[in-house]
């Protein structure tokens, strides 16, 4: 090649490489189109909004969830509501982007990758789905449920088929009664999604907006599942909050005929009344593995009843599948990093390979109490 280039006259080589950069700028600008069923997002996109390339991408995640034809959606980093497109109104607070079926929901994209492998995990590509619609930084006007999830009939919603991974999903708020909490995320009836690198981060639920919270039911501040099994992977569930008193669950709460599972998920300064990073009731169950539950607490503010379980709460007719976690520095009245608590006197848990370090209890159970 050198003996090649030799002989060839200099400014022959600088224009041809002149030309090449040219040529690589028009291709550059020129709408590549993206695998089949892909559909790209991005707020700062200008194009035709088709979602069919990164140039044309859709605007608004509204709008890409209501593309029928789509199957996976890539997100460019940027923040993006719930009332914002796919026919929804401006400052709707039951506005919430809905999972389905046979859909994966991806972020943290740069906006210019061709295939999912070139997508980095790199934080300056975050990609918030905030609840924080109406008035900036006024949270009584946000999103009830800023993601939402079901699914009826056959064949089934399984974690296999339905995905939402490297999105925030912050700043939902929600009233316990009347909008049923999971201010960040409702897993409800057959919701069995997959939440992989996801953030679920200040999300509320009380018996009604405000804060601090008053006293009475609130389930579920970051995430509520009700018959229904997600699975949650490599997930950070932090400073989520329900009220005190017969709140439960303020990172999570599981209830009824619900069996999800957390797999490498850290669950970190989340309050509750009970269960401030998670609560099991009602007969659900729990699978917890490789997870870290570090300096969540219990809300005993008000007339609370059974302050129980800083990191985790279980009442006793359900049950939780413990395995290799570790919980440090949670703190609660009874039962500083773990308590089952009620009527019978059954313990349904079982608790293998953990570490329990700093926890506290002002009344019984450092470590586990009940
Ligand atoms: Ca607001």
């Amino acid at each position: 090649m050198s003996c090649f280039l030799r002989w060839i006259p200099r400014s022959f080589i600088v224009s041809t490489i002149a030309m090449c950069l040219s040529v690589g700028s028009e291709q550059e600008a020129v709408a590549q189109a993206l695998p089949s069923g892909v559909r790209a997002v991005n707020h700062a996109a200008t194009g035709a909004n088709t979602g069919l390339s990164w140039t044309n991408a859709y605007t608004k995640l509204q709008d890409a969830i209501a593309d029928s034809n789509a199957t996976e959606i890539w997100i460019a980093g940027g923040v993006y509501r719930p009332d914002q497109g796919g026919g929804n109104s401006p400052n709707d607070p039951d506005a919430s982007f809905v999972l389905r079926k046979d859909l994966s929901i991806i972020g943290n994209f740069a906006g210019t990758e061709a295939s999912l492998s070139q997508r980095t995990m790199n934080s300056a590509y975050q990609t918030l789905l905030s609840g924080d619609i109406g008035t900036a930084n006024v949270n009584t006007d946000n999103s009830h449920q800023v993601v939402k999830v079901s699914h009826t009939g056959t064949p089934v919603m399984t974690p296999a088929n339905t995905l939402l991974d490297g999105v925030t999903i912050a700043y939902g708020m929600s009233d316990w009664g009347e909008n049923d909490g999971g201010a960040g995320v409702l897993c409800d009836t057959g919701g069995n999604a997959r939440f992989n690198n996801c953030i679920i981060a200040h999300n509320r639920t009380a018996t009604s907006p405000g804060f601090p919270f008053p006293n009475g039911s609130a389930y579920g501040g970051g995430v509520r599942i009700n018959d229904a099994s997600p699975v949650f992977i490599n997930c950070l569930i932090r400073d989520n909050q329900t009220g005190d008193g017969s709140a439960y669950g303020g990172g999570v709460v599981i209830r009824n005929d619900s069996d999800p599972q957390f797999i490498d998920c850290t669950f970190r300064s989340n309050a509750s009344g009970h269960g401030g990073g998670l609560a099991v009731k009602n007969g659900a169950n729990v699978q917890l593995t490789s997870c870290l539950f570090e300096g969540n607490t219990i809300l005993t503010s008000g007339s609370g009843s059974e302050p129980y379980g800083g990191g985790v709460s279980v009442d006793r007719s359900g049950s939780a599948q413990i395995v290799n976690c570790t919980f440090a520095f949670n703190t609660a009245e009874r039962g500083g990093a773990y308590a089952q608590y009620g009527n019978s006197s059954s313990f349904n848990s079982t608790i293998d390979n953990c570490i329990f370090w700093g926890n506290t209890a002002t009344n019984s159970g450092n470590q586990i109490g009940s």
